[in-house]
């Protein structure tokens, strides 16, 4: 059994989407990030940074007691090796589908979140910041549709952690504004893999699914949603 802290956001979908894929039993623990949840000392001996998704393997193999494990990139590791699964076992293949893990845990889910930041939460009249952010965005989704034209998953012939780490950000890209007819490859990527079974059961399961307050494109957080997530609460919470 897995424990699974959860918030409904893209970081936390990619590790559902892999549990339901290894058919690994688990007991989802729901986080309200505008109520600030994560910021709670007990979380913070699971995660000190305070941030979601992280696991609490029960049943780990080898090991005489729980393992934890946070960041989504880990996660995806820890449960593809654990498993056996989505992750070749070494050598150039093994190499390439964490190259493009990597691509997404620093560089596309940050500049994502940076993108989305500025656009849905700050203040207006932050044009240089979302000039900066969604321009690199893009950027960067134009290397996944040159990828993808190439290779029919992103880590090669077959579907793995590193396409389970790329596509629940297509929520993302559509708040954005940013619709996908652009990039034809991405596109028909994103539609296949939304058809496998394990993707639809992940998304389907109610306590999975995400609340409207997080899905709008213009958020107006009140002042106590403002410091759990942004300010002073949320910095308080790293010195524990
Ligand atoms: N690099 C981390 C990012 C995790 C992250 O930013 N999680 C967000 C939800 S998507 C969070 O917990 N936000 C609450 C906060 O920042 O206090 C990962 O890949 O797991």
């Amino acid at each position: 059994m897995i424990d699974l802290h959860y918030s409904a956001t893209p970081n936390g979908q990619k590790i559902a989407i892999m549990l339901e894929e290894i058919g690994e039993p688990c007991r989802v623990i729901p986080y309200d990030i505008f109520e600030g949840d994560q910021l709670s000392a007990a979380f913070g001996r699971i995660n000190p940074n305070h941030k979601l998704p992280a696991i609490v393997d029960q049943n780990p193999v080898g090991e005489d007691r729980p393992v934890t494990v946070f960041e989504s990139g880990a996660i995806l590791q820890y449960l593809a090796e654990k498993s056996g699964r989505f992750l070749p076992a070494s050598g150039a293949a093994r190499a390439t589908v964490l190259s493009w893990l990597t691509w997404q845990v620093a560089g596309l889910g940050p500049m994502s979140g940076q993108a989305s930041h500025f656009l849905r939460y700050a203040p207006a009249g932050q044009d240089y910041a979302v000039e900066r952010y969604t321009k690199e965005l893009k950027r960067l989704l134009t290397v996944l549709e040159k990828r993808l034209e190439k290779s029919v998953y992103v880590g090669g012939a077959d579907y793995t952690i590193a396409d389970m780490a790329i596509w629940p950000g297509r929520a993302s890209a559509f708040v954005m504004g940013m619709g996908l007819d652009e990039w034809p490859a991405m596109h028909a990527w994103f539609e296949r893999i939304g058809e496998r079974p394990a993707v639809v059961r992940a998304m389907a399961r109610d306590d999975l699914k995400a609340p409207a307050k997080y899905i709008g494109r213009h958020q107006k957080l009140d002042d106590k949603e403002w410091s759990n997530m942004f300010g002073d609460a949320n910095h308080a919470a790293a010195k524990d």
